[in-house]
Order: structure tokens, then C-alpha cells, then sequence
């Protein structure tokens, strides 16, 4: 009887406070810290943004973009009127989303710490932060990434960092004072990712004393072991955490393009920790607001589960959410541009994968010959085909700012599926040995193409590893007799 009056009383409950999906996220503070390089984003990719995070239960943006010069370059200066009407709407967006704005600056390339110099940065620190209060934004937050003394001296000390987590410790201790409402600050530190904050297993000077004199309530973000890497096992957390002596959380850069602009991150979010507490974890986006939609729904799904997050599922959904009629199109599109990749960034899940072991199949059975080599033959075209139907329908009916954000690679992906087509043929022709006039015609067009698309590349990439690299296979097919995949 208990027990049955127990549940009746559980559902009334339930009615009365219902616990949303978003709530049972173990990660508190979870979102997108819009903290890249370049054009920062338009005020209405900001409201269309904040909407986005209510709806994926994600809770809390960055306001953080590198150009805006009153966030970096200029941070003394006080926003001008117009843009403080802009940041308010924000806070007002935010708040009817249930999204916290949280209102980050980046002093440290020309920050005062001692003397009358030191006494005024702190105040005009603190104007800066009263008026974004003013303005109805109450979640701070105070950066030291990439700063211009970094490099002067090439490597920031012990006593850079004492005078910065000082700094955030003034000057939160007596914001929140006069200021119950405003919770504890967030901060990004100079050495911000692993690798730069060791020397073999022991901190650095800097980050030693960093993670020692900075308030203990501060909830400081790093980027895992590098700035872009693959990914952050629960090892490696815990090893950072104790590093600090606290939770670290996290700011993911993925799916942020703005070291290598050509490419488009459309992968889902892979390799976080699974079990790890997080207290925070960002996304950085692209440029493009509309397709780092992608990303952060599956960065979304992982919030509300790590240890059960499936990141091909995850993906999936969002295409079918966010593309309705187009999503197997734009699938197929954005499966080829998944990896971001340059000397120093490794992030993300490999283009096409699954096309890229057809061909490597291919290759092998081509040189073989036989019947094999016939139906793999068909296969890829089949393939290549779909792929200029998926550009085709894309660059026709995609909505107008969605097609904006991604034309180049659009473009790109239906001319490299087109070279694709005649690659085959050229092996075609090659092999049966007939045409040798037409043969010669046809490797001597393609080879061209495949110039122009390195020349390309600056603007535009896809599928380096895949598309792109199959037409280049061909040509060395038949001008060498082995492509290059065959001989891997
Ligand atoms: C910057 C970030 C930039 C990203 C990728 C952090 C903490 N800071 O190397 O603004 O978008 O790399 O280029 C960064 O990641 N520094």
C-alpha cells in the first residue's frame, strides 16, 4: 500500500516538476565557446545559435570571438552603444532558451599587474564587467590564450603566471561581492593544452604556479593534449586534472576551421571521455554558424550521455533533423569532409571512409583483373555517380544561407565526383588497349583537371584522402601501371 501511494505521490511530482531531458546531463556547463579567428559571427547567426543550443539542451555559450576588438585588441574601450543593444538582445535570447551567455574577455597581450598602471587595468577591468551586467550577461569569464607575450619571450613563467591568476582572483573576489548573482569565473590559461604545460610528467613553471595561486572556484578550460588532436581519453583527463589539482573542463576545438579555411568540419564530435567528470565542455565552431549546426547536435548528444554516445548514430539524426528532404544528400556531402588535417592539427573522423576501402579493394582487384575487378568497377561508378547527384540537388535546393556557408567545396565536390567518372573510363580505355588516340586525350584532360584542382586548394578542399586522391591513383595507374593506393 506504502509502496503504491509512494509511486502515486513520485507522479504527481513528476507532473508537477517535470525533469526535461536537458537536466540529466552529468556535464553542468555545456555548449559553444564562439572563440575562433576571422569574421566572427553575424548578430543573427548569434540569435539563430542560441535557439539551437536550447533546443539540443545545450546550456551555456561563449561570447569569445578573436576579432571583435573590444573582446581582445581593444578590451579597455567600452562597447559602443549600438553593439551594447546588440549584446542585450543576446542575453535576452539566451535567457528565454535557457542558454547562460557568458561574457568572455582576452586582456593579456597589454594587461597592467602592478603599479598605478596595474591600478587602473583593475578598475577598468571592472567597468568593463559592470556594464556587461548592466546589460543582463552574468557569467564571466577571462582569457590568456595566445598572447603576444607568449611569443616575445617565447615562453610565459612563474611570474606571468602569479600576476594573471591574481589578477582573475581580484577581480572576481570583488565583482561578486557587490555582485551575489554572478557565479564563480571561467579562464583559459596561456599553456592551455597538455603538451605545453609539462616538462616530461612535471608542470611547467608556469602552469604550476598557475593551477597553485589561481581561486580554487575559477573553472579553467584546456584543449586536451594539443590545441587540435584527436581526441581526450578519461586517461588523459585524469592525468590533467591531477595536474591542476582540480576538474579541468573542456574546450574542444572541432569543429573550428579557422587554421585551414578551405576545409569544412562536418564530422560528428569523437574521442571525448566517456566516464571522467567534466565540469564544462565548449565547441568551437566554424565561421560557418548554419554547418557547425552538424557538430554540435552530435557534440549535444554526447553532453546528455558520454558514456553511451554514438557518434555515427548521432550524426545521422542531425542530418535528419536539421536537412529533411536533403538529409541523405547532404549525409553524403558532409561524409567527405569530416577531417581536419594540417602539420599540426589531427581532429576528426576520415573522409569517406568507407569509399576509401571500395577503392582500395578496386585497386587491387584492377590490377588482378577478372570478374572482380568488373563488378568493383561498377560499384565506384555507381558511387561517383551519387555524389554528383548529391552536389547537383544540394547546390539547387539547399536554403540560400546554408548553400552560402559551404559553394566553394559544393562546387568542388560535384567537379571532383565528374573527374571520378572519367577516371574510370580512362582505366576503361587503357585496359582494353583499342583506343589508344582517345586514351591519350582523355589522361592528357584529366591531368589538367588535376591541376586546376590543386591550384584549388587554397579555397576549396574535400576529400583529399578519397575523391580527390582517386583521380590522381587513375593517372598514375595508367601512366606507371600501379597507382599509388595499390602500392601502400
Ligand atoms: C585558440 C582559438 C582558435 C583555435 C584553433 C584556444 C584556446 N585558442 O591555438 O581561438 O580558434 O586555436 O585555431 C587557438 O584554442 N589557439
Amino acid at each position: 500500500m506504502f509502496y503504491w501511494f509512494s509511486c502515486f505521490l513520485a507522479g504527481l511530482l513528476f507532473m508537477a516538476f517535470p525533469v526535461s531531458d536537458a537536466d540529466a546531463s552529468p556535464i553542468p556547463l555545456r555548449g559553444v565557446v564562439e572563440g575562433f579567428y576571422g569574421t566572427p559571427w553575424s548578430h543573427k547567426n548569434r540569435q539563430d545559435m542560441l535557439e539551437f543550443c536550447g533546443e539540443q539542451g545545450l546550456n551555456a555559450y561563449i561570447y569569445a570571438p578573436k576579432n571583435d576588438p573590444y573582446h581582445k585588441d581593444r578590451w579597455r574601450e567600452p562597447y559602443p552603444k549600438k553593439e551594447q543593444k546588440k549584446l542585450k538582445e543576446l542575453a535576452r535570447t539566451a535567457g528565454k532558451h535557457h542558454v547562460e551567455l557568458i561574457f568572455a574577455i582576452s586582456p593579456g597581450q597589454d594587461l597592467h599587474y602592478s603599479g598605478p598602471e596595474g591600478i587602473a587595468d583593475r578598475k577598468v577591468m571592472l567597468e568593463k564587467l559592470e556594464a556587461m551586467h548592466d546589460l543582463g550577461i552574468r557569467r564571466f569569464a577571462i582569457f590568456f590564450d595566445d598572447i603576444k607575450g607568449m611569443t616575445e619571450k617565447s615562453s610565459v613563467d612563474a611570474e606571468d603566471a602569479r600576476n594573471q591568476a591574481e589578477f582573475i582572483n581580484e577581480v572576481q573576489k570583488e565583482f561578486r561581492t557587490a555582485h551575489e548573482d554572478v557565479p564563480p569565473f571561467l579562464a583559459v590559461p596561456t599553456e592551455y593544452y597538455y603538451e605545453d604545460m609539462v616538462t616530461g610528467k612535471e608542470p611547467k613553471p608556469y602552469t604550476r604556479t598557475f593551477s597553485e595561486v589561481l581561486s580554487p572556484d575559477v573553472t579553467v578550460l584546456y584543449t586536451g593534449g594539443g590545441v587540435v588532436t584527436e581526441g581526450i581519453s578519461d586517461k588523459e583527463l585524469k592525468q590533467a586534472d591531477g595536474l591542476y589539482g582540480r576538474k579541468l573542463g573542456v574546450w574542444w576545438n572541432y569543429p573550428v576551421s579557422d587554421y585551414q579555411e578551405a576545409k569544412l568540419a562536418l564530422g560528428p564530435i569523437v574521442n571525448l571521455p566517456k566516464e571522467e567528470e567534466l565540469p564544462a565542455l565548449f565547441f568551437n565552431p566554424m565561421k560557418h554558424e548554419r554547418l557547425s549546426k552538424i557538430a554540435l547536435a552530435t557534440g549535444a548528444e554526447y553532453a546528455q550521455d558520454p558514456e553511451h554516445y554514438v557518434p555515427e548514430e548521432a550524426w545521422s539524426r542531425a542530418f535528419k533533423k536539421q536537412y529533411g528532404e536533403l538529409a541523405e544528400d547532404m549525409e553524403l556531402f558532409a561524409s567527405h569532409s569530416q577531417r581536419m588535417e594540417n602539420n599540426w592539427a589531427h581532429c576528426g573522423p576520415q573522409d569517406a571512409a568507407a569509399l576509401r576501402r571500395e577503392m582500395d579493394d578496386f585497386w587491387e582487384h584492377w590490377a588482378a583483373g577478372g570478374i572482380e575487378a568488373e563488378i568493383d568497377w561498377f560499384e565506384l561508378r555507381h558511387r561517383f555517380q551519387a555524389m554528383d547527384d548529391a552536389s547537383s540537388h544540394l547546390q539547387k535546393d539547399l536554403p540560400k544561407d546554408i548553400r552560402e556557408e559551404c559553394a566553394p567545396q559544393l562546387k568542388l565536390f560535384g567537379e571532383l565526383a565528374q573527374a571520378d567518372l572519367q577516371a574510370l573510363q580512362l582505366l576503361r580505355l587503357h585496359r582494353s588497349g583499342n583506343h589508344p588516340k582517345e586514351t591519350k586525350k582523355l589522361l592528357a584532360k584529366l591531368k589538367e583537371k588535376n591541376e586546376e584542382f590543386t591550384a584549388q586548394q587554397k579555397t576549396a578542399r574535400i576529400s583529399d584522402g578519397t575523391a580527390r586522391a582517386f583521380l590522381e591513383e587513375a593517372i598514375g595507374y595508367v601512366e606507371t601501371g600501379t597507382s599509388q593506393a595499390n602500392d601502400k
